[in-house]
């Protein structure tokens, strides 16, 4: 039968983006001064291109009295706040973000980057010299492709702070959005793929009708997001949706499904995922590999960031 270190080993040769925890490994080495510059000038470069859409209030309202305190302090006090953010100091402000959810972290750091743009909040100093290894990190940074590009800085962020839960502890989160009312919502289809729970998993995801997907899952399933440990356990992951998966754009593509041992069936389907910070400008590439039981329940499904646009074909075994 199947165990989840079994599950997680369907279609073994999708190859995901491996530079990603590659790079997160080399940027956690740098010095705090390296790493804030570095993602400041990560940040610059990528808002050449591509434009970050500016959170809503009730995103914003848990970090606000934060920001507020930090908006008043000096330039030095402001520096320090934020290298202890990237060094993980034990602070307060340190221990509030921590148990903030990912989306008010990265609303958070939006709103410190506006600032910073606007001479409110102290800058990366004038010539700031990253060291060899920091400007090595930043050029690897810069040779990835987009999709990879603001998972890596989503990684950087999701880091900072101090938690002594480690990640383990319920986080502060946006409130959670009404699903889509059933007339509005589109249906995918999926090249090769005609399975009633991967085409619900779909479509009740980009509806933020996580009451509905939850019940698409064993009891004991689990979901493993990209380059995390599998989610395990329905409550477990109906948190991880309404914590961090509202307004998702899953664009699945194709796919193809083959029954595997006990009458278990497995389902690799390819295609894109938008998050709303970028909205269409940015589509990540990436599988869903599924496992269902013989009555149709997903037993496991992972989410790989794929390593290009190539493996989007790559359906055969
Ligand atoms: C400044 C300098 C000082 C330091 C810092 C700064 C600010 C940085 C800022 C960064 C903002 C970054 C952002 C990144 C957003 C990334 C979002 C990603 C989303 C990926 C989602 C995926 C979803 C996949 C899933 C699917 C499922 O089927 C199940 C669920 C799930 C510059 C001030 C720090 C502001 C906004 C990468 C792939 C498909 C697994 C979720």
């Amino acid at each position: 039968m199947f165990t989840l270190e079994k599950a997680a080993q369907i279609f073994p040769n999708t190859r995901s983006a491996d530079e990603v925890p590659a790079i997160t490994a080399r940027f956690r080495l740098l010095s705090a001064e390296d790493q804030l510059a570095l993602i400041w000038y990560a940040y610059l470069e990528m808002g050449t291109t591509i434009t970050i859409a500016a959170p809503g209030a009730a995103r914003m309202q848990f970090a606000e009295p934060v920001l507020q305190q930090i908006k008043a302090m000096d330039f030095q006090a402001q520096s320090q706040v934020m290298c202890d953010l990237a060094n993980r100091t034990d602070t307060a402000i340190g221990r509030t973000y921590a148990n903030w959810s990912v989306n008010i972290k990265l609303g958070f750091w939006y709103q410190l980057g506006q600032w910073m743009a606007a001479g409110l909040v102290a800058p990366i100093p004038e010539g700031y010299q990253l060291s060899a290894n920091a400007a090595a990190v930043l050029n690897s940074v810069k040779a990835v492709e987009q999709g990879q590009q603001i998972t890596l800085l989503r990684n950087f962020v999701v880091d900072m702070g101090y938690d002594p839960a480690k990640g383990e502890g319920q986080r502060v989160m946006e409130p959670v959005v009404a699903p889509t009312p059933e007339e509005l919502r589109k249906k995918v289809f999926i090249e090769g793929v005609i399975n009633p729970t991967v085409n619900a998993y779909m479509d009740r995801l980009n509806a933020n009708d996580f009451d509905a997907l939850i019940d698409l899952f064993l009891v004991d399933g689990a979901l493993q997001p990209p380059f995390q440990k599998p989610i395990v356990g329905r409550e477990a992951i109906l948190r991880f949706f309404r914590e961090d998966c509202q307004n998702l754009r899953l664009l699945p593509e194709r796919g193809y499904a083959e029954p595997t041992e006990g009458d278990y069936t497995q389902i690799k389907v390819t295609g894109k995922v938008q998050t709303p910070w970028f909205g269409a400008g940015i589509g990540m590439n990436v599988a869903w590999r599924f496992l269902l039981n013989p009555e149709g329940k997903i037993y496991f499904v992972a989410i790989d960031l794929l390593a290009s646009p190539a493996e989007l074909l790559k359906l055969a075994r």
